[in-house]
């Protein structure tokens, strides 16, 4: 069977390359479960003229296209032109939104929504339209029938993702030398965990996989890195060293496979406190940056939101991060009811705590989640392409345009009123660009 497999063009052409690009892992992922197929993956973000020659070339039998929430239109419009070019391809969605929200999808131009996990789901969909077999015996889907979405039963999630073979990474060859976060490039993707067990209220990610936490087979992971021409490696888990014990034996396999990569990852504050001695034998193997979701600065919001963590905590890990000279990125929520206060004192913290790499993400309720509907009273500025985190598509307490002045500030102070420019992730001039690029979509003159 022919497959199309395809990440969208960016939603937002500047700032999104601004951030930087990473590789579409769960593409690969489904793609690696597939290995007697011809499959061809479309990179949208560089390649995006492609697509209408590669309907014509390669005719293939499905599209299978990722996307997140702010990628809705951009996916619909990829759709709609597969199906004029293309009529008879069976084109298949899945991703964070398809998951959390199928219902968008009831589109003419969607034959099938996959829910969750897509390994074994995209299998079985495969082998359902290979062998003409009716698609309501895979389970995880919904079908488009005359129009409506029809739900087959759930899939449970992945019990031993051990099973589950690699990525197949070659499908990205021509566009690997892309894929960076600031000063990374190019970097490579993979994964040991997945799932969180938590219930942060702004995040969606505990809704994606019920709640339940996963760790990948240790050889499965030591057999992925080895197979990865890159040298800086992005761990995309929710927590990576949420399951301590595990943490500690995949360092110590990392180490004893002789694997030198340096690594990122996610995790939470509380983790690393209690655990300061998994980050150093880390540290040792190849952490050099940490992702950490400080959220707020006041115990107060943090309940609020259900972080389940205390200004204490983040205080002590941002310390221990910086002992072991590891790269601390800080993702700060800013939320629609600050005051100018806020982001005073966030400003004063980050000065405080000397951070050199902080996120500033608004918070953004997304559709399928109970956030979203509590949020609707407060939307002024509606519209799936704002929720990215990027925008703030809520009422503010402040006026509109002091808010996002004050926003935009808090990015002026952090990056460019600082003298250690140089240890930051990004280069200076670049994240000056940034910065102007957030200053003239928030800030219009
Ligand atoms: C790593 C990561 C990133 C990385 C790289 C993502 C990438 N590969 O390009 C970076 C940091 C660049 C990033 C950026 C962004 N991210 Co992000 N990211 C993640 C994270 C933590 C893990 C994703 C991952 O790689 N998982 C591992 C792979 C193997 O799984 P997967 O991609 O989910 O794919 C599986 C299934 O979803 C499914 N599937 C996926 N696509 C398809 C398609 C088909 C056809 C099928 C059948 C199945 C299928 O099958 C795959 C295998 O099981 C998730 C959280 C999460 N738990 O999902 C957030 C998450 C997806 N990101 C999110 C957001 C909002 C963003 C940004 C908009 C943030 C920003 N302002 O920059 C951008 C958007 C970039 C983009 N175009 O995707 C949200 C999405 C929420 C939503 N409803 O939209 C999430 C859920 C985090 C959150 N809770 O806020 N992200
Ligand atoms: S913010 Fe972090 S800890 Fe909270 S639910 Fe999301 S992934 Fe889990």
């Amino acid at each position: 069977m022919k497959i199309l497999m395809i990440q969208p063009p960016r939603w937002n052409e500047k700032l999104s390359l601004a951030i930087g690009d990473q590789e579409p892992l769960g593409l690969e992922a489904l793609a690696g479960m597939l290995p007697t197929h011809d499959i061809t993956l479309l990179d949208m973000r560089f390649d995006g003229e492609r697509l209408d020659p590669l309907l014509e070339s390669f005719s293939p039998d499905v599209v299978a296209i990722t996307g997140v929430t702010c990628e809705l239109s951009i996916v619909s419009d990829v759709l709609s032109r597969i199906k004029r070019l293309a009529p008879e391809t069976f084109t298949v969605v899945g991703g964070a939104h398809a998951t959390l929200q199928p219902l968008d999808f009831q589109q003419a131009d969607v034959d099938a929504v996959v829910l969750g996990e897509g390994e074994i789901t995209f299998k079985e969909l495969t082998e359902a339209l290979e062998r003409n077999t009716p698609l309501t015996s895979v389970k995880g889907l919904a079908v488009n029938r005359e129009g409506t979405l029809k739900f087959t039963p759930k899939r449970a999630i992945i019990p031993d993702l051990g099973r589950v073979p690699l990525p197949d990474r070659s499908l990205t060859r021509d566009y690997r030398q892309f894929y960076a976060r600031g000063k990374w490039q190019p970097m490579g993707s993979t994964f040991s965990t997945r799932g969180c067990p938590f219930r942060c209220s702004f995040c969606c990610n505990w809704m994606l996989a019920d709640r339940a936490f996963r760790v990948r087979g240790l050889d499965t992971v030591i057999e992925d890195l080895h197979s990865i021409d890159e040298d800086y490696i992005f761990m995309s888990d929710d927590n990576s060293i949420h399951d301590v014990a595990y943490s500690a034996e995949l360092c110590a396999a990392v180490q004893s496979a002789g694997i030198h990569k340096e690594y990122q990852f996610y995790g939470r504050a509380d983790k690393i406190v209690n655990n300061t001695g998994l980050i150093e034998q880390w540290r040792k193997a190849g952490l050099r940056r940490f992702l950490i979701g400080v959220e707020h600065i006041t115990d107060q919001r943090l309940k609020k939101v259900n972080k389940a963590n205390t200004r204490k905590t983040n205080d002590r890990a941002l310390q221990i991060l910086k002992q072991l000279d590891i790269e601390i990125i800080a993702y700060f929520l800013v939320e629609p009811d600050f005051a100018p206060d806020d982001f005073e004192r966030v400003s004063d913290y980050i000065d405080q705590m000397d951070l050199r790499d902080p996120v500033f993400s608004f918070l953004c309720a997304y559709p399928g989640t109970p956030m979203f509907e509590e949020m609707q009273p407060l939307v002024v500025d509606p519209g799936y392409d704002k929720l990215d985190m990027l925008h703030c598509p809520y009422k503010t307490t402040m006026p509109r345009q002091a808010f996002f002045e004050a926003y935009v500030n808090l990015y002026r102070r952090a990056y460019l009123g600082r003298s250690h420019a140089q240890a930051m992730t990004y280069e200076v001039d670049h994240m000056a660009s940034i910065i102007d690029l957030l200053e003239h979509e928030l800030l219009p003159s």
